[in-house]
């Protein structure tokens, strides 16, 4: 028996939901054939106690919940990564008139240094120049090539529509992840962990993915230096694995206002739980890119049941912050009705925090945004991706959690 184990039973068990010809849609196979599963309690402190008050949950319940993503999941950053003066910025490029001289350019160069070394990433910067400052801002998890998030503009990508997301009053930064730690199986050496850790890696220590998040977080230091963006008012985003990384960025550090979530599958919003052939499971994930997660969480291969956590209470770190959670139709690797669960599953603690999530169980419509208070859901047609519509509906609930009438340019 697993000695963490406070489990209710799942709320609102998908088996409860009536299947009408022109009813819901599960993007899975029938609920009733999935095999049963029972969730953690976020609100059943290690002590059994119940978490009955927001202080509560804020004080002392959420740090046990962190904690455990940490040691089981995605390992933790040592002290000397986290150090103040750990990493220096500088903007080595300004350009404030790019884009017909609608936006400012900032290249900034960050510089990690440890023990004599250094490592060197960079982030790219677009402020909109006539929006009213301090604006809010979007930083992107770029996991896709450089040329996605291409600073000069010569190369448009839908998956950063730098120019979508000036003209609705946003700034906006991106990085990609590879400058900090290769995702690679074998890339350990040439990247940001090996340069703190100074030894071996120890079962709980970070592993790729804590080292982007990690990163994400030092461009945020950046970020909240510069008088024209809004404190507080800076949403991370990511897809796919870069979706994995903006949730644990946004559950670990309470500066970002908003986490915009994107087919982000195992390790992200879904349960993990919910097992069924044609998604992807723990010992699937484990094998195919060991260098995501840290050793401990090679031990529920299989073992799903046995995690002390599962994802919802991953999404139920951010609150009472915003967090967007969105799925493709033809995602079924991901799991989107799981990726929809995780949000519902969460919502006790939006709940206690004075929220309501997302205000819903029942899965939304195709291509109609669902949007509660502190959360949102969307599920659009096609594939595995991050795309314009992805990006409108992310502005949207930005509007909405950072108090701007909607669609403000
Ligand atoms: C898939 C992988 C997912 C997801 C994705 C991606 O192949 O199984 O966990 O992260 O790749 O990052 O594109």
């Amino acid at each position: 028996m697993n000695p963490f184990a406070r489990l209710v039973p799942a709320v609102m068990a998908p088996a409860m939901i009536t299947i009408a010809s022109a009813g819901p849609r599960f993007y899975a196979p029938d609920p009733t054939n999935l095999p049963a599963y029972r969730l953690p309690d976020p609100l059943k402190a290690a002590d059994g106690s119940a978490v009955t008050a927001a202080d509560g949950w804020m004080k002392s319940r959420r740090a046990e919940v962190l904690e455990l993503f940490r040691s089981q999941v995605f390992g933790r950053v040592p002290p000397a990564a986290a150090a103040p003066g750990a990493v220096r910025a500088e903007v080595v490029e300004l350009n404030a008139a790019v884009l017909d001289g609608t936006a400012t350019l900032k290249r900034v160069r960050f510089t990690a240094a440890h023990g004599g070394k250094s490592l060197v990433f960079t982030a790219s910067l677009l402020l909109p120049n006539h929006a009213p400052k301090p604006v809010p801002a979007f930083l992107l998890i770029c996991n896709r090539g450089a040329t996605n998030i291409d600073p000069t503009r010569a190369v448009r990508s839908d998956f950063w529509p730098a120019e979508e997301i000036l003209g609705r009053g946003y700034a906006t930064a991106a990085y990609q992840v590879g400058e900090i730690d290769p995702d690679t199986k074998d890339g350990y050496a040439d990247g940001v962990r090996a340069l703190f850790d100074g030894g071996a890696q120890a079962p709980d220590a970070w592993a790729t993915l804590s080292a982007w998040a990690w990163g994400a977080s030092r461009i945020l230091d950046f970020l909240e230096t510069d008088p024209g963006i809004a404190k507080g008012k800076v949403a991370v985003i990511g897809h796919s694995r870069g979706g994995k990384t903006a949730l644990w960025a946004a559950a670990q550090d309470e500066r970002f206002g908003l986490a915009c979530v994107n087919n982000s599958g195992c390790g992200g919003a879904n349960i993990l739980r919910r097992r069924f052939e044609g998604r992807e499971s723990v010992a699937r994930i484990n094998k195919n890119f060991p260098h995501w997660f840290n050793a401990n969480f090679k031990k529920y291969d299989n073992r799903e049941d046995d995690l002390p956590v599962d994802h919802h209470m991953l999404i139920a770190l951010v609150a009472p912050r915003w967090v967007h959670v969105a799925s493709a139709e033809g995602d079924l690797w991901a799991d989107p009705r799981g990726e929809f669960l995780g949000c519902v599953h969460a919502a006790p603690v939006y709940e206690l925090l004075g929220g309501t999530g997302l205000g819903s169980a029942e899965m939304p419509a195709i291509g109609a945004p669902l949007r509660g208070d502190g959360m949102a859901y969307h599920i659009r047609e096609g594939k595995h991706n991050l795309t314009l519509e992805d990006w409108r509906a992310y502005l949207d609930t930005a509007d909405k959690a950072f108090g701007r009438a909607p669609g403000t340019r």
